[in-house]
């Protein structure tokens, strides 16, 4: 009797068990549906050409990180910035709308738009993120408005630091007007250090500080835009002093000053996938690469085969690298050949994170040709930056550009044929360039505000 009794006891503690066991399984499912939901770090490089990396085909700068990173997941070839300029690609980027749609087609400058600004209206990515749960922060560039009040922690970042004019000295922090401009959260207050590697040192401490909540991380890096500051360059700009480019540089020093501004992103972007790694988020965080226009023509070639640069609209103002990475999800060595733009991450993030579908916006998700190696639907595209309107439509690309006191001129490439531009096919293409710019003139009048 005893023995059956003792049996009994036994059985029970494990059928107890077995239940807490699988009540415990059912917690770790759970957990791990909402570890399903990934970290987000957007990394974003300013003014970084098409051909700037390794892996896109440069020449002097080798950058092993960036290339390893782009490897292990989705490579984007034909990935576009929504504007050939600073601005109007961040608007973008972060309303996922055409950014003539917000107001904001070119730059906001630090010399004439100090009172200017993404309006609090629109609905940020950072914003859409925080409703779904994430803490988000942003370090670095942000050129989306002066004021404070247009500033990102008004736009959904829960931190910030960094700058909000288009460009600063690495090492004094001052805008090219004179201004002053390192930021925490709303206070102008400096940092010790070469701007690279602060936007690095505030991005690792976030990382740390989160590594048990969702978040999301902005890091749009200053590198490489001028001025041209590698680590062991000395600061040169002083407040009050108008002072773009500091002058006492060789023009023919400055590609290899270039060449370790971007080798220093590279090299700091390493210390963040060790972070992640070392914490054990690597397989958890979703990081999406991408630069915010083309190279300038300055200071070597950038942009390669393309023609143009930065400012322009063809190729090498906006064709840009880019590439998503998401170890167990995003299957290495993929390639896209079709097009992207900047106002497709907006939608492609809240797509992946489940969240509420952005209304009113132009971007389009394309988590699955992240996740599934999809190809999306053909969409026609647009752009548009001083006297010169784009129409893109499958490999095709119409230019119309209105100079003043001058005859419209009209430039129509096939792309997959002919990714330098140079061969006019204007004149062929009647009917196609008719049906082009019909679809242009409805673009226009849709985003004219
Ligand atoms: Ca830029």
């Amino acid at each position: 009797m005893k023995k059956i009794k003792l049996l009994s006891i036994v059985l029970s503690a494990l059928i107890f068990s077995f239940n807490s066991c699988s009540a415990k399984g059912e917690k770790t499912t759970k957990d791990k549906e909402k570890k399903g939901t990934p970290n987000i770090i957007l990394i974003m490089a300013d003014d970084l050409g098409y051909s700037d990396l390794s892996c896109y085909g440069s020449e002097n700068i080798k950058t092993p990180v960036l290339d390893k990173l782009a490897e292990q997941g989705i490579r984007f070839n034909d990935y576009h910035s929504n504007g050939p300029v600073c601005s109007p690609t961040r608007a973008a980027l972060m309303t996922g709308k055409y950014q003539q749609r917000v107001g904001i087609e070119g730059v906001i400058t630090a010399a004439g738009g100090r009172d200017k600004g993404l309006a609090l209206s629109e609905v940020t990515v950072a914003e859409a993120l925080k409703n779904e749960g994430y803490v988000t922060a942003m370090f670095g560039k942000w050129h989306l408005g002066y004021d404070k009040k247009y500033g990102p922690v008004k736009q959904g970042f829960d931190e910030f630091r960094g700058f909000v004019s288009g460009n600063i000295d690495y090492f004094s922090h001052i805008d090219q007007e004179g201004y002053f401009d390192w930021w925490n959260g709303e206070i102008l207050k400096d940092d010790n250090g070469y701007s690279t590697d602060l936007i690095t040192k505030y991005g690792m401490e976030f990382i740390r500080k989160n590594k048990d909540k969702r978040f999301f991380l902005y890091l749009p890096y200053a590198a490489p835009h001028y001025p041209y500051q590698a680590r062991y360059s000395k600061p040169f700009r002083k407040e009050g002093v108008k002072q773009p480019t500091d002058k006492s540089i060789p023009a023919d020093s400055i590609p290899a000053i270039y060449r370790d501004m971007v080798e220093a992103l590279d090299e700091d972007v390493d210390k963040l996938m060790k972070t992640l790694k070392e914490l054990g988020l690597d397989e958890n965080t979703l990081v999406f690469f991408c630069s915010d226009n083309g190279g300038t023509k300055k200071g070597g070639k950038h942009n390669l085969p393309l023609r143009g640069h930065k400012g322009t609209l063809y190729e090498g103002g906006h064709r840009v690298p880019a590439f998503a990475v998401w170890p167990g999800k995003i299957k290495p060595g993929t390639g896209y050949e079709g097009p992207v733009m900047s106002m497709d991450i907006y939608p492609t993030l809240l797509d992946i994170v489940g969240g509420e579908k952005p209304q009113g916006i132009d971007g389009i998700s394309i988590k699955n040709v992240l996740l599934k190696n999809e190809t999306l639907p053909e969409r026609t595209l647009f752009w548009k930056f001083r006297n010169a309107r784009v129409v893109r439509q499958g490999d095709w690309k119409l230019i119309v550009t209105k100079e003043k006191n001058k005859e419209e001129k009209i430039e129509l490439f096939n792309l997959k044929d002919d990714i330098s531009e140079s061969v006019n096919l204007a004149e062929k293409e009647g009917d196609r360039i008719e049906n082009m710019r019909k679809l242009l003139d409805e673009w226009l009048k849709d985003v004219r505000r």
